[in-house]
């Protein structure tokens, strides 16, 4: 079966759709805005096309952030906590939000927003282009609090919080000799109980590996090898060496249902959201579930261990060393190496692994990390370890994507000691490779604590001389940040000799 590289060689993107020129939000388009002076049937305006595509994908990302947070809580059996952004949020910022009128009052609130941003892009409601990039900027604010901190504050508290420890990471932890359970998705909830279990003396013969950001979460807290990021999640299943795939939500490519059909692999959902064609279903939606399954999942793996066929496995694998929050990054040290110009900043580096993208970023966060921090997290952190970069000096791998708030908690707190404002410290965050609408999301909510923010792809910031203009320039009146493109790495490069971190102050 072809896997994504093959695919993505043969599809090629739509270059009018990626430019965000391309609007099908009613069933008079789609219409295609090729310049400026032309309009969509409607009368819709080039910019208002871009701006509308880019909160729909802002929301996209916000109701996933959001709903992984409300899975935990529900999980646990808990409710939401009172005036959560007044209280994690620095309080220049929440006057600012509160000035701007862009912050929910009441509980669950945020879902409404988050429905309401659907509804004001949608055709025939919103035609002012800055608006809704405002909203963009408003629902980035829910995806950091009701999104990244909630679901992290829920993992620290439940699970603890991670400590530094050494690991294994990339296809050739997956092993010959144990019976292999992979571990894919987001939400953490059945795989802590997994690895409780798999830890039990009678479990020996089991090896968990994980994938994505249920992996990177795991990996951190427990040090459970990471076999793969997401591009890399069909060639864990090509192995022929996995029993179980289990899966929660996000990110899970729909093809692993047909490959796993072409090996003896057992693909297990677990999220009533996420269903696949051909896959075992057994829903987690509480403790006692999770433990059940988990369970279950162990007794499967091993009867299907008797089914596996030929195996091809990789060697590569590479030592990292992960687990890394504000807690535990030496941050006297980088404090001081900023105060003493011997550190020129910290550049957050997040988002996923885009095989569109075919600049080698790791190679520039390498050259970087001699004078600069790199926190990384997600797919790219992944990434970075494939690299050797992941060595807990300069380099930190702070966890999954919702583990974002820990890039931004950093940055919350550095700030705080030295006594200024986020904005006003050289922090930057990089997403040289996003893919998910999620890491467009992420985007704005470090944009909306006043950090500029690079993306490596798509044109969507670029297309529209309007929309790039509001993004790079007029944002940082209200919010003291930017969000700029730039894809090929000479030009990223040139502009941080040129402009530094904080491009957006110079
Ligand atoms: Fe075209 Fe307007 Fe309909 Fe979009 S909303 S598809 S621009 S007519
Ligand atoms: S899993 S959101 S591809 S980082 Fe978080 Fe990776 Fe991006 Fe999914």
């Amino acid at each position: 079966m072809e896997n994504i590289q093959d695919r993505e060689k043969k599809l090629l993107p739509c270059p009018i759709g990626l430019k965000g020129f391309c609007c099908d939000n009613c069933l008079m388009g789609p219409c295609r805005v090729m310049n400026e002076k032309m309009r969509g049937v409607c009368g819709a305006k080039r910019e208002v096309i871009v701006a509308r595509n880019i909160l729909r994908f802002v929301a996209g990302g916000t109701a996933a952030h959001a709903g992984h947070a409300h899975h935990f809580l529900s999980y646990l059996n808990e409710s939401y906590p009172k005036n959560y952004i007044k209280n994690k949020a620095p309080n220049y910022l929440y006057k600012l939000w509160k000035k701007l009128n862009i912050i929910p009052e009441a509980e669950m609130e945020h879902f409404k927003d988050i429905s309401e941003a659907l509804h004001t892009s949608t055709m025939g409601v919103n035609a002012d282009y800055k608006d809704l990039l405002v909203w963009s900027m408003k629902l980035g604010v829910l995806d950091g609090y009701y999104g990244l901190y909630l679901a992290t504050e829920l993992e620290n508290k439940i699970y603890g919080k991670p400590k530094p420890k050494t690991a294994e990471l990339n296809l050739g932890v997956i092993k010959k000799d144990k019976v292999n359970i992979a571990i894919h998705g987001h939400e953490p909830m059945l795989a802590e109980i997994l690895v409780k279990e798999v830890k039990k003396k009678e479990n020996i013969d089991i090896n968990l590996i994980g994938v994505c950001c249920t992996g990177a979460s795991v990996l951190q807290r427990h040090g459970i090898p990471l076999a793969a990021n997401f591009v890399l999640q069909e060639d864990v299943i090509s192995t022929g060496a996995i029993e179980v795939m289990v899966v929660d939500v996000q990110c899970i490519m729909p093809s692993v249902g047909d490959l796993c059909e072409c090996y003896h692999t057992k693909l297990i959902t677990t999220n009533d959201l996420c269903k696949i064609p051909n896959a075992m279903h057994l829903p987690v939606n509480d403790k006692r579930a999770a433990e059940k399954v988990a369970k279950q999942i162990i007794k499967l793996a091993r009867e299907n261990r008797k089914k596996r066929r030929e195996i091809s496995l990789s060697k590569e694998k590479k030592k990292v060393v992960v687990g890394f929050s504000p807690e535990t990054i030496p941050m006297k040290k980088i404090i001081q190496g900023i105060k003493n110009k011997k550190i020129k900043g910290i550049i957050g580096v997040v988002g996923c692994d885009n095989p569109r993208v075919k600049e080698d970023w790791s190679a520039l966060f390498k050259k970087l990390s001699k004078d600069h921090i790199i926190l990384a997290t997600g797919c790219i952190a992944f990434k970075l370890g494939q690299a050797g970069l992941l060595d807990g000096k300069r380099v930190f791998h702070m966890g999954s994507c919702v583990n974002n708030a820990r890039i931004a908690e950093t940055f919350k707190q550095i700030a705080d000691r030295m006594k200024k404002e986020i904005t006003d410290l050289p922090f930057l965050v990089s997403c040289p490779m996003p893919t998910s609408e999620k890491s467009v999301a992420i985007g704005f909510f470090f944009a909306s604590i006043g950090v500029d923010v690079h993306f490596g792809y798509p044109f969507m910031f670029k297309g529209d001389k309007k929309v790039e203009d509001f993004l790079g320039n007029v944002l940082k009146k209200e919010f003291k940040s930017k969000i700029f493109l730039e894809e090929k790495i000479e030009d990223f490069e040139n502009r941080l000799k040129n402009e530094g971190l904080s491009i957006s102050k110079k």
